[in-house]
């Protein structure tokens, strides 16, 4: 074989077109790629239900990386440590009912399993818009990463999707436009309530209970949960995310009976 570079091209875009075309229409977008939504991705694809996740960085898993302070490794507790496992993560035992993990070693394995197992996952593309049809998301507005860091105008395009789950951690930025362009949310106020300050306890427990319908058709994951519930921060424990990943793909796949 005679390499030849226009080959290479085309073989690039040859691929990508097919693999974008086919996520136009989908039962589920995921907006962010942090580890919430990278447990909800895995756990729905595998339950049959077409996945796409839209993750404005070139690398997904959004705040995992980087364990706490930087320094590569997470924390997570009894309940949450089996999703780790299932994924292959080598989990130590602390003791008192911590558990540790290699943070780069989660990261890369939660977006491993989540490819695997049926989920499509595009980098360096951001959501910037919601799509709203009958009072119901109806699917979401996506641009290249690029255009919005370069300030450039230019249009972006559309995805439908069923379902819409906002996984974008502290700035729950999709909940964000639907509050700004309707309100009407499903919250006390009706609006986002703002994160509060760091207690792990309650937080921890509270991201599994905030992970709600918040919208028609539009659910919230992971940290998006307590800020637009008004619920504490937890610091750099991250069993609540995985718990808040699958709780959210375990309700829209008993809603499609999946
Ligand atoms: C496309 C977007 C957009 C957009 C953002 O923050 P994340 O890691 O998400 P979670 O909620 O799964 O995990 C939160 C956790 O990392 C954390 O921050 C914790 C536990 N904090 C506790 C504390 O006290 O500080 O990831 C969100 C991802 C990121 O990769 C973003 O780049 C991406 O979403 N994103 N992608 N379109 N509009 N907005």
């Amino acid at each position: 074989m005679t390499l030849d570079e226009v080959e290479v091209t085309r073989m690039i875009l040859n691929r990508f077109y097919r693999e974008f075309s086919s996520s136009l229409e989908t039962d589920v977008v995921i907006v962010g790629g942090g580890p919430s939504a990278l447990v909800a991705a895995r756990h729905l694809a595998k339950g049959g239900i077409r996945t796409v996740v839209f993750e404005r960085k070139l690398s997904p898993g959004g705040g995992m990386w980087g364990g706490g302070m930087n320094f590569p490794v997470i924390v997570v507790q009894e309940e949450g440590r089996e999703e780790l496992i299932e994924v292959g993560v080598d989990v130590s035992d602390e003791g008192g009912g911590y558990y540790t993990a290699d943070s780069v070693e989660a990261a890369s394995k939660l977006i491993a399993a989540a490819v695997s197992a049926g989920a499509r996952i595009f980098n360096a593309m951001t959501v910037e818009d919601v799509v709203i049809r009958e009072g119901r998301i109806d699917g979401v507005v996506i641009n290249w990463s690029a255009v919005d860091v370069a300030g450039l105008h230019v249009d972006p395009v559309m995805v439908r999707s069923k379902y819409v789950i906002d996984g974008t951690g502290h700035d729950c930025e999709v909940v964000r436009v639907v509050e700004r362009k309707v309100g009407n949310l499903n919250t006390p106020s009706g609006k986002v309530e703002g994160e509060s300050s760091m207690w792990s306890e309650l937080a921890e427990k509270l991201t599994v209970e905030n992970t709600i319908e918040v919208y028609p058709h539009l659910y919230v994951t992971g940290m998006a949960c307590n800020a637009v519930m008004g619920a504490p921060r937890m610091g750099p424990i991250f069993g609540g995310m995985l718990l808040s990943g699958r709780r959210v793909a375990e309700m829209i796949l008993e809603r499609e009976g999946a």
